[in-house]
């Protein structure tokens, strides 16, 4: 057997575990009535920011919570913790995605009682994190308007592991001449029918439109027409 065709057979290998956990884990959430959601970007893209809007915005209506992963350091959930939801880092180290087992360790003995929404920001990163189940409901991909339109053309496996593509910091689309109808078609030409949502965290424009979105996609997916909005 040559070096390489084993390579191939270990990833499988990883891989299918961690269908069976994050199979597992979406039961599970399923049974407890949670909704779960997770974010994938490159570093930068406004995962964060996006976030905490979110949660500052859901937390008087419904009970949230975060789990955020990240090769080293808590900021990220430090800033999130300022939106006074319960909120966990998972430092992953070398590990440039996470994985559903890291998911279940982080809620053993953590997870907040009666949730209604949990959110989970991956490690920034456009290529690892599209392998991995993580036993969310909703997938989103972010794309900011300063990473360049083409983003979905040469990431698409990552836009077709994600449910609804939300293009973040359009405060800043003129700024940086952002083809707004262009990246609208790229991501359009990788994943066809894909819901395109447009915000920004800083002025909060667009929230409002998401956070209606997310609560139909909870209870009634099935009301939902792709939007490019
Ligand atoms: N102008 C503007 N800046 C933003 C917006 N959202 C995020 N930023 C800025 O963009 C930078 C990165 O934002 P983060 O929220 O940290 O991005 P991230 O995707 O969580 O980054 P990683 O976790 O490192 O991958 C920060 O300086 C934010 O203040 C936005 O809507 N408008
Ligand atoms: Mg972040």
């Amino acid at each position: 057997m040559r070096p390489q065709t084993r390579l191939v057979e270990v990833r499988q290998k990883v891989l299918k575990q961690n269908d069976v956990v994050a199979r597992e884990l979406r039961r599970q959430f399923h049974d407890d009535g949670i909704f779960a959601v997770s974010l994938v970007s490159s570093p930068g893209s406004g995962k964060t920011a996006f976030l905490e809007c979110t949660l500052t915005r859901l937390r008087g209506q419904f009970r949230v919570a975060a789990l955020v992963g990240d090769l080293a350091t808590d900021n990220d959930a430090v800033r999130l913790a300022r939106s006074g939801v319960p909120v966990k880092q998972i430092v992953t180290g070398t590990v440039c995605h996470l994985e559903a087992e890291m998911v279940r360790s982080a809620l053993e003995g953590w997870m907040p009682p009666k949730l209604d929404f949990l959110f989970v920001e991956n490690v920034g990163n456009l290529v690892c994190p599209s392998s991995y189940d993580l036993g969310e409901d909703l997938r989103l991909v972010l794309m900011s308007v300063t990473e360049g339109e083409d983003k979905p053309l040469k990431y698409p496996t990552i836009f077709n592991s994600a449910d609804v593509a939300v293009i973040t910091k359009i405060d800043l689309a003129d700024a940086v001449e952002f083809d707004r109808d262009q990246a609208v078609k790229n991501i359009q030409a990788v994943r066809p029918g894909m819901t395109v949502l447009e915000v920004s965290s800083k002025t909060g424009a667009g929230m409002d439109q998401w956070i209606e979105f997310l609560k139909t996609w909870r209870t009634a997916p099935a009301e939902l027409t792709p939007t490019t909005a």
